[in-house]
């Protein structure tokens, strides 16, 4: 068979290699400038090879898509970003001189990134896990970084723990498994032979571990920080994110499916909602308290398992951050931002919490080694947006040109007339010279201060609803079922009573053992009052940035679906169609419904609430299709919603559900009743459907 070479085509290339495309757009060339003819096939003698080494185009792309990948984080590696700007809604010069905080109304841009904690790049979003937080402020006097988390405490006191802490979480290092999962032997041996850590834990089992969204989650700088104002006097601080959404989580089994169908589910519903301009919105609040009101705690607020009841020192709103944009390119903006807690700027400081002192060093350190080279502040999205100069050159990756000669300090420069290069400027930061111990000699300590461990984790648990404490009895529970270590097992119960004795022994109960001695605490505790704030269920969320998923069949009654559209958009919830094919469905009296889902590809875990329009033979035929049994019955078991036509009961009926107070008659113009449960779960179903612990 005749064969053209690339000489007879003038680059148009043939056979199998795909054909080079006639489109608009710049010209394609080499990474030198080269313009490149075909991006097809690679250079060959003769009709059928070999390839030749010459073939400068092809070994530059296989040399740099071999290099495509950098080191993942070792924690926090999965994750998703986006910018957004950050507006101050209420200015505190007389507290801080951080110029974002000077004038209400005034913006700037930020870049949040949002991620799990053990799970590698490539797991899942919604394991039971912590959220990282961390929102990079580019303000006009450099990068302030909150590097933050879902959870106000954390599970360790110092950092000299948290090389210890993560790898007893990440996967068993024989073994290289569980993936994104603290359900182990290693997480609960290492847990509960720290007894700091119990606070945390509860935090963790508990819903916050498990959130509907990452739009619907609080977010803390957990250390104390200090503000200081433009006469150098400082004030103690802790920073909050709250969600405009509400707080909502789901529940564990809801956590678990949604894992398979749709693993990158927080990350799909964060860009679904920029992409639709319904831009997730926090507050930023703030704890503002002195060193005096500090001493009279309880306990130690430069301890990072500690918080400070908002009953006690109320959160006041001083601004809110709105993310408006999703990235343009993953790797360079969410994989390639490098967040520094020691990013501060002026009016912003450190205090002494061990463990954020441990992170002063760990985070730059880190970036060399993910990013490679020293001057990872030169990529665009870590770069400040305010001018950047100082005597620092050279470097692997510098892309500066720096003019001149002056690359040191002092010099004299200028007085031969050239350029003498940027000077210090008294305006510059200041560190606050208060606070600092008076002590002087080098211990290894922990304070007597940070002695109490159970205190909190009692308030905690006395803080939440019936139901919260039931689903956090059930994690715990589920999570030591996994421990096959019995040992531990039993010192995690014996933890465990130094916080409630009823949920040590329903816990002790589900797992089917005795209740083991009580470990006796470093120091005894005491009971603080309950704050509701540490709950989720005492507080309603509003029905917006949720999702109906609405099941229909051909025959489905129109007017249901539109009535349920209309119902959902003024609930300011979105809405999906699903359907037995993609395709879509015939209306009753004509018409054409387009899908946006497969019934075995939409399950109702992704769902907030949902509604079965069928007719009844729709009805009828979907009882054959186990998605469509499992949609109806994982919405009831998972206490939601439920709205549906009369043609719906052969559906219902096979899938076995019984009718509440959550079922809602769409017939009857039930639409609004079911769009105003999108964030109300019937929690009394949950007796229904699992054996109580
Ligand atoms: Fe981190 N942490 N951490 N951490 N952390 C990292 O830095 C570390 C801690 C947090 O989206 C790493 O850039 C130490 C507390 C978030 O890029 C690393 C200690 C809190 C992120 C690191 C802590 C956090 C990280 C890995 C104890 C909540 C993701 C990659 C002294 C206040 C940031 C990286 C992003 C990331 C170290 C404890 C939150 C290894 C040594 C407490 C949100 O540097």
């Amino acid at each position: 068979m005749a064969r053209k070479t690339q000489g007879d085509d003038h680059g148009i290339p043939q056979g199998s290699g795909g054909e080079t495309q006639q489109r608009g757009g710049p010209v394609q060339t080499t990474n030198h400038g080269v313009p490149i003819s075909d991006n097809q096939n690679s250079l060959k003698a003769g009709h059928r090879g070999p390839a030749l080494l010459e073939d400068f185009v092809l070994r530059e792309k296989i040399f740099h898509f071999d290099h495509e990948r950098i080191p993942e984080r070792i924690v926090h590696a999965r994750a998703t970003g986006a910018h957004g700007y950050f507006e101050c809604t209420k200015a505190i010069p007389e507290l801080t001189r951080a110029s974002l905080f000077q004038k209400k109304g005034a913006k700037i841009p930020v870049f949040a990134r949002i991620s799990t904690v053990a799970g590698s790049k490539g797991s899942k979003d919604t394991p039971r896990d912590v959220r990282g937080f961390a929102v990079k402020f580019y303000t006009k006097e450099g990068n302030w970084d909150l590097v933050g988390n879902n959870i106000p405490v954390f599970f360790i006191q110092d950092a000299m723990k948290f090389p210890d802490l993560i790898h007893a979480v990440k996967p068993e290092a024989d073994r290289g498994f569980p993936q994104a999962a603290s359900a182990h032997d290693t997480f609960w041996d290492f847990v509960s032979l720290m007894p700091e850590s119990m606070h945390m834990v509860m935090w963790a089992m508990s819903d916050r571990g498990i959130p509907r969204s990452l739009r619907m989650m609080e977010g803390f700088g957990i250390h104390t920080f200090r503000l200081v104002n433009a006469k150098g006097e400082a004030t103690m601080v802790k920073f909050h994110w709250k969600p405009k959404l509400g707080v909502q989580s789901t529940t564990w089994d809801e956590a678990v499916k949604i894992s398979g169908a749709d693993p990158d589910y927080h990350r799909r519903d964060l860009y679904d909602a920029i992409q639709a301009g319904n831009f997730p919105e926090w507050d930023l609040g703030i704890q503002v308290f002195d060193e005096a009101w500090a001493d009279k705690q309880p306990y130690d607020v430069l301890d990072p398992t500690k918080l400070i009841p908002e009953e006690d020192v109320p959160v006041q709103i001083i601004g809110r951050m709105v993310l408006d944009r999703y990235p343009d390119n993953f790797f360079a903006e969410t994989e390639q931002v490098a967040f520094l807690p020691s990013n501060i700027v002026p009016g912003i400081d450190f205090s002494n919490d061990p463990l954020l002192q441990g992170r002063l060093f760990s985070y730059l350190d880190t970036q060399k080694s993910r990013l490679g080279t020293a001057n990872f502040h030169q990529i665009p999205i870590n770069a400040p947006k305010c001018p950047m100069h100082n005597f620092q050159r050279d470097g692997m990756m510098q892309t500066q040109v720096p003019r001149g000669r002056a690359n040191y300090e002092p010099n004299s420069l200028d007085e031969a007339g050239e350029d003498a290069g940027p000077r210090p400027s008294e305006q510059g930061f200041v560190s606050i010279a208060a606070f600092a111990e008076p002590a002087t000699e080098k211990r290894r300590i922990r304070p007597e201060t940070f002695a109490d461990h159970f205190s909190q984790a009692r308030q905690f648990f006395a803080s939440q609803t019936a139901v919260e404490q039931n689903h956090i009895i059930a994690a715990i529970v589920f999570e030591l079922s996994k421990v096959q270590l019995k040992h531990v097992r039993k010192r995690v119960l014996a933890q465990l009573r130094n916080i409630d004795e009823s949920m040590a022994s329903r816990i002790a109960d589900g797992l089917g053992m005795d209740l083991p001695p009580a470990l006796p605490p470093a120091k005894a505790p005491v009971d603080m009052a309950p704050s509701d704030a540490l709950s989720i269920l005492k507080h309603q969320a509003p029905t917006q940035g949720r999702c109906l998923g609405i099941l229909v069949s051909d025959g489905a009654d129109g007017s249901v679906v539109e009535a349920l559209k209309s119902a959902a958009k003024a609930a300011g919830a979105a809405v999906k169609i699903i359907a037995p094919k993609v395709a879509g469905v015939q209306l009753k009296g004509g018409g054409k419904l387009e899908a946006d889902e497969k019934i075995d590809g939409a399950p109702s875990v992704l769902f907030d609430a949902i509604a079965l329009v069928l007719s009844t033979e729709g009805a009828e035929l979907l009882a054959g299709e186990k998605a469509a049994l499992d949609f109806v019955s994982d919405a009831y078991a998972h206490c939601k919603a439920i709205g549906h036509t009369d043609g719906a009961k052969a559906l219902l009926d096979k899938a076995g559900v019984i009718h509440d107070g959550f079922f809602f008659n769409l017939a009857g113009g039930g639409a609004k009743a079911l769009t105003d449960k999108l964030s109300s779960r019937d929690w009394s179903r949950e007796k229904k459907v699992k054996l109580p612990l």
